[in-house]
């Protein structure tokens, strides 16, 4: 089995979030050693407060459309609007391990039945790109469903997202999207 990792990505977002920080960092010390300190609260208070409604408006806009139009994007197949008939794969979760039946599905509706036969574990599927598609709680006694619309042939890779143990880490699986 090939070994699935995504270093490419996680490498990028940290050199772009050390860059963000060098630049708050250097926003912060400038206003520090330019700003006047002797400024009684009273001055400044009216700007100040008009700032932070403006900003909070802004915020709250810029946030819901973000919510809304983040809804249209879900990988899920009811959010797709998917009438297809869906392929059922069986999946039990292990100390640490993930058995999955069957490991090969046609490109499309895709509805896992998700359980785990000893302690709780944390379903996450990543497409071949690496994005994160859903997930689902593995638990002993349960069995959860995670109905996904998968069009993208290659290799998914499904990674445990629940700290179950010494050997969490290692808790990955691969299966294998096929072109419809
Ligand atoms: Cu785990």
């Amino acid at each position: 089995m090939r070994e699935l990792t995504y270093t490419q990505p996680q490498t990028w977002i940290a050199i772009l979030f050390v860059i963000i920080v060098l630049i708050l960092v250097a926003v912060f010390v400038t206003i520090g050693r330019s700003a006047r300190r002797d400024v009684p609260f009273d001055e400044v208070k009216r700007v100040g407060y008009g700032i932070r409604t403006w900003w909070l408006a802004a915020f709250g806009t810029l946030l819901t459309i973000g919510v809304v139009a983040s809804f249209f994007l879900l990988p899920y197949s009811g959010a797709r609007g998917a009438t297809g008939k869906a392929q059922q794969v069986k999946v039990k979760g292990g100390q640490y391990y993930w058995a999955l039946s069957p490991k090969t599905v046609s490109a499309g509706r895709v509805k896992f039945f998700v359980t785990a036969v000893d302690v709780n574990h944390g379903f996450g599927i990543y497409s071949p790109k690496g994005e994160m598609l859903g997930s689902v709680q593995a638990m002993p006694g349960y069995t959860n469903k995670l109905d996904v619309q998968l069009d993208e042939p290659g290799d998914y890779l499904i990674s445990c997202l629940e700290l179950c143990g010494v050997a969490h880490h290692k808790m990955h699986a691969t299966f294998k999207v096929t072109k419809r």
